[in-house]
């Protein structure tokens, strides 16, 4: 917590420079001492890595080798076990993220198959179908066509899936948000291996098949590819990491994460939708509407969390606190982001970390005064389209049996202690009603989401 110092602290602490706590002021001259005496370079990084003056010893030296993070910093992903005893999901923790883009190693992973390892000497992809002329591709191909960057996020449908049946006070983002991350994707653009194969003209849709055991298929519109459709080697300055799909995997900005197939293998182009599994019995979103699913659900509706202070944190004590987060929509830029500190009576705008750009994080930030009472803090969202998030009771009338695809309001209450946990800012609409929302239908609001 910060404290006022006096004169004479500020001049010891300028003279002496170094990481000193007040004790150390007044009576650890020794140990420096004892430090610089040590002689050996092991012992002198040792003693820059425990010195409390790192201001006189040497430093670590550089390196070829990547260090990783300080050792004060180890932020985790969540491991869930999904099938059969294997990991095949881990999460982000987003509490522990700052700015936008989501390290490498901490992009959340969902394999359905496990992670092959694909040398990319040996790496080929097949194009075929509707097309003037099939074409195999070498990665060093693909890297020779024009390239381009974006930062776009990759989510998984089933992120946030928990808020469906409701969640308890206890849990965190790494329960509400895990299977979301934002990264820089290089690449060559669809449109430019559509050219190059000559895709006809009677081509409507294309099958995305994978290297894995799970042998991904997914089926794309054409319209899609030509949007801003990727192929992508490139990820955060690097080659795609191998959690991720190296080395090239297909990104549809905005897109259900379940589209955008790691490992990429094989493209057919066609004049129709392939029907596969991932797209027929996985990945719909069945309706309250008796018989009825939406199918190719693909676009992320705009979206938003606040961040910090979040599930399992503690507020530390009343005064200023900026309220963080995350907002995104896979349809474009995000326009605007609302925060209400009472749980949703009024609303303010939170201030957008620039640059805004469409189909990626965008950071929020709000500055509020806390006075020590419960508060319910929420964020709500509008992108460039007009489209506003709805709240949870709002998407549950339109997708009460879905598992995929929420993106509602969501809410975190501030104890007076200071303590945040998890909770709903409208009555629980599931829990009141005997009949799983049947002959509710008739009421839903028109609030654009299907
Ligand atoms: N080949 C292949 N592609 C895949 C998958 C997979 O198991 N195999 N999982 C999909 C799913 S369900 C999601 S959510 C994303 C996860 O991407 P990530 O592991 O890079 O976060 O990849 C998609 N692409
Ligand atoms: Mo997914």
């Amino acid at each position: 917590m910060a404290r006022q110092v006096s004169q004479q602290e500020i001049d010891t602490f300028v003279r002496r420079r170094g990481l000193f706590t007040r004790r150390q002021v007044l009576g650890g001259a020794a140990v420096v001492g004892a430090m610089a005496l040590g002689g050996a370079l092991d012992r002198l990084v040792l003693a820059q890595q425990v010195s409390e003056d790192t201001t006189r010893v040497q430093g670590g030296p550089a390196s070829d080798v990547s260090k990783g993070r300080s050792q004060f910093e180890q932020p985790k992903r969540t491991v869930t076990t999904a099938y059969a005893g294997i990991p095949q999901i881990s999460g982000t923790d987003q509490s522990q993220l700052v700015g936008v883009i989501t390290p490498s190693d901490l992009h959340f992973e969902r394999h359905h198959a496990g992670i092959p390892d694909i040398d990319p000497r040996r790496y080929k992809l097949l194009v075929h179908g509707l097309v003037e002329r099939p074409m195999v591709f070498t990665l060093d191909d693909l890297k020779h066509f024009p390239q381009e960057s974006f930062p776009h996020f990759v989510e998984c449908s089933g992120d946030s899936s928990g808020h469906y049946r409701g969640l308890l006070e206890t849990a965190t983002i790494v329960d509400t948000n895990p299977l979301y991350s934002n990264s820089e994707w290089v690449g060559v653009p669809l449109e430019i291996l559509f050219r190059e194969v000559g895709a006809k003209k009677e081509a409507r849709w294309f099958l995305a098949e994978s290297y894995d055991g799970a042998a991904m298929t997914r089926s794309v519109p054409m319209s899609k590819g030509y949007d801003d459709g990727m192929l992508t080697y490139g990820q955060n300055g690097e080659a795609v990491r191998p959690e991720q799909g190296y080395p090239v995997r297909l990104l549809l900005p905005g897109w259900e994460g379940n589209i955008n197939v790691k490992w990429l293998r094989r493209i057919e182009v066609s004049d129709r939708p392939f029907m596969t599994r991932e797209e027929t019995s996985k990945y719909t979103d069945p309706l309250p509407r008796e018989g009825k699913a939406r199918q190719f659900t693909f676009e992320w509706d705009a979206k938003s969390v606040i961040t910090q202070p979040s599930g399992g944190m503690t507020v530390r004590g009343k005064g200023f606190v900026e309220v963080r987060g995350l907002a995104w929509s896979g349809r474009g830029k995000i326009a605007r982001v609302e925060v209400s500190t009472d749980g949703g009576k009024t609303w303010g705008l939170a201030s957008l970390a620039e640059p805004v750009l469409s189909k990626t994080s965008t950071r929020f930030r709000y500055p509020w005064f806390w006075e020590g009472q419960e508060a319910i803090i929420l964020s709500r969202c509008t992108d460039e389209t007009g489209y506003i998030q709805p709240t949870r009771n709002q998407l549950l009338l339109v997708r009460g049996e879905s598992n995929y695809h929420y993106n509602g309001i969501q809410a975190w209450k501030i104890q007076p202690s200071g303590t945040v946990v998890q909770t709903y800012h409208e009555p629980p609409l599931q829990a009141a009603l005997p009949t799983h929302l049947a002959g509710l239908w008739p009421l839903t609001p028109d609030c654009g989401l299907v």
